[in-house]
Formats: C-alpha cells, structure tokens, sequence
C-alpha cells in the first residue's frame, strides 16, 4: 500500500523527520478530526472550500498542528480578496486605511507617485511621494518627503501604538541611498509629524515588510512586529514604541513574508493561538515553504510551531477563530490552499 509521506520538524531539534500515514489512516485521520462544516470566513476571506482528502500532522513543542487541503476555487482575486478601497492621488496600487474606533485620525493613505528610487520589489517601480491623513473635522493634512526619500510601500497602517487616544500612522519609508525604515508619524499640535523612526537599514536596495501590529508582549500598549530583508535571508525584529522613540525588544532569524516583485504584503497573520493574552504571528520561513507560528514567552520571540507546505506561500495568510480553535489559511504558487490549526483534543 503506497504511503504519503509528510516531512516534519520540531522546534528543539530543529531537525527534519519524516512521518508517514497509510491512505487508509488519512482517511481516518480526516474523519476523526477535521472533516467539518467550513463557514465563510470573515472578510478579507470570503470563500466557501471543502477538504481534500490530504492532511498531515506536524508537531512541535507540545502543539500538534494539523495541516488540511481545502477545496478552494484558487483565484487570488476572491480566495484572497483585499477588502480596502483604492487611494486617489496616482499610485497604481495603493490602497486607504481606514481606523476603527475613537481617533484623531480617520484615514491615510500615499500619494504623488515618484520613480526616484528604482528599487522596483513591490509591483513595479513607481513609489510614493507624500503621506495623507483625514481629520474626524473632514480636513486632510499631508506630509511631503524630501527627493532622497520615498514610502516603498501601497498603504500606511493605523494604531494606538502607545495608548493615549492619538493614533500613530506606521508606515515603510526608504532612503534612495540607506534603505527601508519603519516610520512612524502622527499628529501634534494639529500638524502632521514623524513621531519616531527605526532608522534605515543602511544599504540601498534593502527592504522592509511590516508583518503585525498586536499586543505581542501582552502589554497595554501594541508592537510592531517586521521582517528585515525579507528576500534574502530575513528576520523578524519587534519595536515597541514608548517615551517617543521605538525600541527593538525582540527578534528571530529566518522569515520572509514578501516574494519579490509582488504588490501582496499580506504574508503574515496574527492571532491569540494558546489563549493567554499576547498575540502569536504566523508568516513564511525564509524560503517561503514553511509557515512558523511565533510568539513571545519569557520576554524572546520563540517558534510555537512549524508546518512544512508543498510549495511556496505566495498570497495573504487568513486567520479565523482564536485561541485553540486558531485557523491559519494559506494559499501556494502551485494554487493549492491549505487550512493549518492546532490538533483539538480526541
Ligand atoms: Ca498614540
Ligand atoms: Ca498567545
């Protein structure tokens, strides 16, 4: 009888094994554990799959990750659709963030387009100029960069990052000759200003992608979690940003959540996946084959989890549910999508 055969690896030994399942135990195995009823799933994600008769087990620091093919309708466009509006103002592919709740700020977003900086890794070699924000009075106040800088970026992000009811305005702004930052800005004193910088990398032609602003840490206030150098050999750093500066309290070698050359930045998700009150990431190794799930314990970034894929993740990741019943969808370059959670219990 042939046998599937499914790599796994575990987070002490970092070792990769193989484990094997009969067609008949995958059968079983379907059955007795993930063959339910899917609903929709939350926008961005609206898609209605069934399961494939494929699935596998990956374990891994006491989390048993089970990884499911869907029958999804792989079109990027609907399996994955992108639920914000298009910005006005030039850019091809930007897009407005809008802010859910009490804030100073309602919306921001990136205009005039520029090809000063001809980078070219996300979608084509046009970037932006100048930074937008909506008022909750109606009013847009912008801010314009200097010609050595632009946002190599399609959207700003919007976030109480340090709780005192003004909304920060997280974006990727690069330097044409030093490379990628996180950058933060906001209001003061009714005008639009940088509130704090990671700095540049240091290089040009090197590249940030922004991956989850959560309360990773478990804190009041809310980090921002990126990937450096997604493309060749990326890690993962935390900045938390606190007194107005941001403050590197966390990292992790071995991810990339962008695949060069695409408008998608969404190769990461973020979720509460034990239920202890600081939020986890999901996101691509460094070759995009393996999805790690991370968070914080003890005050460093560790791996929970890992699943090794079929292919390379190339769309945005989706999450549905919380805490153990947390369900990571993934789509590949080969259009096969898979569904990955934690193995509940028998
Ligand atoms: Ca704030
Ligand atoms: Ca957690």
């Amino acid at each position: 009888m042939r046998q599937l055969r499914y790599p796994i690896r575990s987070r002490q030994t970092q070792q990769r094994s193989t484990i094997a399942f009969s067609p008949a135990k995958l059968v079983h195995f379907v059955h007795s554990i993930a063959l339910k009823k899917v609903r929709a799933w939350s926008l961005p994600f609206a898609f209605s799959v069934g399961f494939l008769g494929f699935s596998a087990l990956a374990v891994s620091a006491g989390n048993e990750w089970v990884i499911q093919r869907l029958a999804a309708d792989v079109d990027d466009t609907s399996v994955f659709a992108e639920s914000r509006q298009r910005a006005p103002g030039g850019l091809p592919d930007g897009l407005i963030t809008a802010y859910e709740g009490r804030t100073d700020i309602l919306k921001a977003w990136y205009t005039e387009p520029t090809t000063r900086y001809g980078h070219g890794i996300l979608g084509d070699r046009i970037e932006a100029g100048t930074l937008n924000v909506r008022l909750p009075n109606g009013n847009d106040l912008s801010l314009k960069l200097s010609d050595t800088e632009v946002f190599e970026d399609r959207y700003p992000r919007l976030a109480d990052l340090d709780g005192d009811g003004s909304t920060e305005v997280i974006t990727i702004r690069s330097s044409l000759s030093a490379g990628a930052s996180v950058t933060v800005y906001g209001l003061r004193d009714g005008a639009l200003i940088e509130k704090a910088t990671t700095g540049f990398i240091g290089r040009s032609n090197r590249w940030l992608n922004i991956a989850g602003i959560a309360r990773f840490f478990g804190r009041k206030t809310m980090e921002i979690a990126f990937v450096r150098t997604p493309h060749i050999g990326g890690t993962l750093f935390i900045h938390r940003f606190e007194n107005g500066r941001l403050r590197q309290v966390a990292s992790l070698d071995g991810f990339s959540n962008h695949q060069i050359g695409s408008r998608e930045m969404r190769l990461s998700a973020i979720a509460d996946v034990n239920g202890n009150g600081r939020m986890e990431l999901a996101l691509p190794s460094d070759s995009r084959a393996v999805l790690r799930i991370v968070g914080i314990s003890e005050g460093n970034l560790i791996e929970l989890g890992s699943v090794d894929l079929a292919a390379r993740i190339d769309k945005a990741i989706g999450v549905k549910g919380t805490g153990n019943s947390t369900r990571f969808i993934v789509g590949l370059d080969n259009s096969e999508v898979y569904e990955i959670s934690q193995k509940g219990p028998e």
